[in-house]
């Protein structure tokens, strides 16, 4: 039985960077609620919302310092009852970001438990003492240097896979995974409609915390390997469920570093005990760098060939088992368009159309991250001066002037093609003075090709990369085969380098999805049925029935034949 969630499309916010209301450069809930109208003109149905809560903001919110309080950057409770009951009424759902791997070290929780080592709330983190005078292990942050801090006041480490200023809950203690459930209780009281759940695997950390494995060369060993899919975290998700999960008809996606096939089948089994599906980061991995110092830091392009097999892989091992996303995008990935299209002017609408029909075609629940919709593409990083985001600038310091295994213009120049701030630059929404974005100093720059890429040109052009989305989810929600249909690649698909072509049927419906991933024209002849229809393309004059053996550059094409119709 087909559940809401499986036929929902989810528009995600980044709500610093979506709308400013009040003219002081950052985003904002009644933003957001100005927004609304042009999220229902999309046709999705969902909006998850970045973390809107009190923060130290050392990482984009996601260092929380009261679960219950919102950000004043972002407006009051009411604000935010405000914009649930706008978004309901319009039949959009809200969706929020649970971030309990750790807590910011302003949380009141930390401010007690580094107080003394028999407070309340010592266990509610991870302390150890030093091991000969050093870290208790070699594990290195995601965000560099060591995943442990020395406090002064009780002689002990806290470990932090984040920044300093996140340091982990310590998921062991009964008492933090009760107050976590009671406080999202307390949001369900609200009326929130799920979560997506920040660095869900990595909650149940390994007994003895042991050294990690360590790349030739590294600073520090890898523990985010040891901690994902840890010995309890399926247990501390199924107590989860059972407290709060079970008791309301939400979507929940686990955010799951480090998930495999798998570990997918129990996080997002479709028996209902756990979460309703993963985000998995495979093919988010493909470009990283062959030297593993670097890690994401690369220009290299993923081949069509290792893109392929991983997406299949995804969908034909869920299949009738679990349930995935679908993603190019979020606040934490570069833009689609630049990392595997082509943001030329000459093939941006073309390459970003031909992504998102890959994409949107699949089993799955599709994300659409703010301004993909509109084809927006990476910025541009001259110095380090222009660099914002936590990561990459603590990357920079590590790699260029500690390490120095890299020259700080080449680490730039890898920022532009990865950095998380390619995401955050703010929403392009026309071509007036920032973008209409904010009416005061954005908090961050705006890309300059606002002039050119922006929502009111898109809206205003029945060919834009917006009214294609649109198109995508209407069908999403029409064709029952791209919810539950089988994945198929067509015969001899896996080993073309240039074409990406798949069906997905059922019972009644057939789906042929074809994807010229290349700036190329070519020639492909495919076995099309005579009563297939084309039902979406990229190019104004595609042939409407049988398939002429030409492909042109990132050119797209979706056929549905109706089964029942024909003999097959
Ligand atoms: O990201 C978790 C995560 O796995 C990151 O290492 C992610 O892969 C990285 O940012 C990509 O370069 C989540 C949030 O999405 C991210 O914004 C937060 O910074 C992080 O958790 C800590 O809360
Ligand atoms: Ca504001």
């Amino acid at each position: 039985m087909t559940k809401w969630w499986q036929k929902a499309v989810v528009y995600q916010v980044y709500p610093r960077s979506f709308q400013d209301s009040n003219g002081d450069g950052i985003g904002d809930l009644q933003g957001i609620i100005q927004r609304l109208p042009y999220i229902k003109k999309l046709g999705a149905d969902v909006i998850w919302l970045n973390p809107i809560y009190q923060t130290s903001n050392v990482d984009g919110g996601y260092d929380i310092s009261d679960y219950q309080m919102i950000n004043p950057d972002f407006g009051t409770l009411d604000d935010f009852k405000e914009l649930l009951q706008k978004a309901h009424q319009l039949g959009l759902k809200i969706m929020l970001d649970l971030v309990v791997n750790h807590t910011s070290s302003e949380h009141k929780w930390f401010i007690e438990s580094r107080k003394s080592k028999d407070n309340p709330y010592r266990d509610f983190y991870i302390w150890r003492d030093p091991v000969a005078g050093h870290e208790p292990n070699n594990w290195g942050s995601f965000f560099s240097g060591p995943a442990w801090t020395f406090d002064k006041k009780t002689g002990q480490y806290y470990l932090h896979l984040f920044a300093k200023e996140q340091p982990d809950l310590n998921w062991a203690n009964p008492k933090v995974r009760q107050a976590v459930f009671d406080m999202m209780n307390w949001w369900a009281a609200q009326g929130i409609d799920g979560f997506r759940m920040d660095v869900i695997s990595m909650l149940s950390k390994p007994e003895g915390l042991p050294d990690g494995p360590k790349a030739a060369g590294a600073l520090y060993g890898d523990g985010g390997s040891l901690v994902a899919n840890g010995k309890h975290e399926h247990q501390y998700l199924r107590e989860m469920n059972q407290q709060v999960l079970s008791h309301y008809n939400w979507i929940t996606v686990g955010e799951t570093a480090g998930v495999t096939v798998e570990e997918a089948k129990k996080y997002a089994n479709l028996d209902g005990s756990e979460l309703n599906m993963v985000f998995q980061f495979e093919h988010m991995g493909l470009d990283n760098n062959p030297d593993p110092r670097l890690g994401k830091w690369s220009d290299k392009k993923a081949s069509l060939h290792d893109l392929r097999a991983n997406l299949t892989k995804w969908q034909q091992q869920l299949a009738g088992k679990a349930w995935n996303s679908l993603y190019w995008n979020n606040h934490d990935q570069p833009r689609v368009v630049s990392r595997f299209g082509n943001d030329s002017a000459k093939y941006r609408v073309l390459s970003a159309k031909m992504l998102a029909a890959m994409l949107h075609c699949m089993q799955g629940t599709p994300y659409i991250y703010q301004g993909e919709e509109l084809g927006m593409t990476n910025t541009h990083f001259s110095s380090l001066n222009d660099v914002v985001d936590v990561e990459a600038r603590n990357a920079y310091h590590e790699l260029v002037e500690e390490a120095k295994i890299i020259s700080g213009p080449k680490l730039l120049h890898y920022f532009d093609a990865k950095s998380r701030d390619n995401a955050r630059t703010p929403m392009q929404w026309t071509n007036q003075s920032n973008a209409g974005f904010t009416k005061g100093k954005p908090w961050m720059p705006l890309n300059p090709n606002y002039l050119q890429i922006n929502a009111a040109a898109a809206l205003a052009d029945q060919n834009s990369i917006f009214y294609f989305y649109q198109k995508l989810i209407k069908l999403r929600h029409e064709l029952e085969v791209i919810t539950d249909g089988d994945f198929k690649l067509v015969e001899n698909n896996e080993n073309d380098p240039e074409v990406f072509t798949y069906t997905r049927s059922n019972q009644q419906q057939k789906l042929l999805v074809i994807c010229n991933f290349t700036d190329l024209t070519l020639k492909r002849s495919y076995q099309i049925d005579p009563t297939a229809k084309l039902i979406l393309q990229n190019y104004a004059d595609a042939a409407q029935t049988a398939v002429s053996d030409q492909l042109r550059p990132y050119e797209t094409r979706i056929y549905l034949t109706e089964k029942g119709t024909v003999n097959d």
